[in-house]
């Protein structure tokens, strides 16, 4: 069984003007698909392991019997199969606000505004490329933001993803070129969850 690209259930231009359609197009069709593509060779040598749906390859990813190569491969293209998966069904249009998420975050953080002031200085910041995270932490239950590097999932950190933000460069830099403060803060208009 090989990895293939999720469905994307809107249109290119659907998260226009915020983020456009074009950029939508290339980081689906080439980043994403790539991702899977590297996915699948990675996979290549190992059968038993090809029918494993991606969360559980992350999940288990120090356990896994493979090659150390195959394991980075694994970690950076299954990482990146599964983010992209996900940040595509956050920014759903069709998303509807979660209040139980939106009283959490705001018993959590303060304020709704404060807790996107903590999320969007933590993008920002973040060196380099990697995603920041809104996630449960699997110990304490807890929301917490966290920066990964690279494509490495919070699942592999035993972290529940709850949504989280694209801050490599060809997430917007067509659009928003280095001006990453401002793609983070139009981010926030197509996000719905909170
Ligand atoms: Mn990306």
């Amino acid at each position: 069984m090989k990895h293939t690209l999720p469905p994307l259930p809107y249109g290119y231009d659907a998260l226009e003007p915020y983020i456009d359609a074009r950029t939508m197009e290339i980081h689906y069709t080439k980043h994403h698909q790539t991702y899977v593509d590297k996915l699948n060779a990675a996979l290549e040598k190992y059968p038993d392991l090809q029918g494993r749906p991606v969360e559980e390859l992350l999940k288990d990813l120090t356990g896994l019997k493979v090659d150390e190569a195959d394991r980075i491969a694994i970690k950076n293209h299954g990482g990146g199969h599964l983010n992209h998966s996900l940040f595509w069904t956050y920014v759903d249009p069709a998303n509807k606000k979660d209040e139980l998420l939106s009283k959490e975050v705001i018993s959590t953080f303060g304020s709704l505004d404060e807790f996107k002031k903590q999320f969007s200085d933590s993008a920002a910041k973040l060196f380099g490329s990697g995603w920041t995270w809104l996630v449960r932490d699997g110990k304490t239950s807890k929301l917490e933001i966290k920066n990964f590097p690279g494509q490495d999932s919070p699942i592999t950190a035993g972290q529940a993803p709850i949504f989280c933000l694209d801050v490599w460069e060809h997430a917007y830099y067509l659009k928003y070129q280095n001006k990453r403060p401002d793609y983070i803060n139009a981010w926030w208009s197509v996000l719905k969850l909170i």
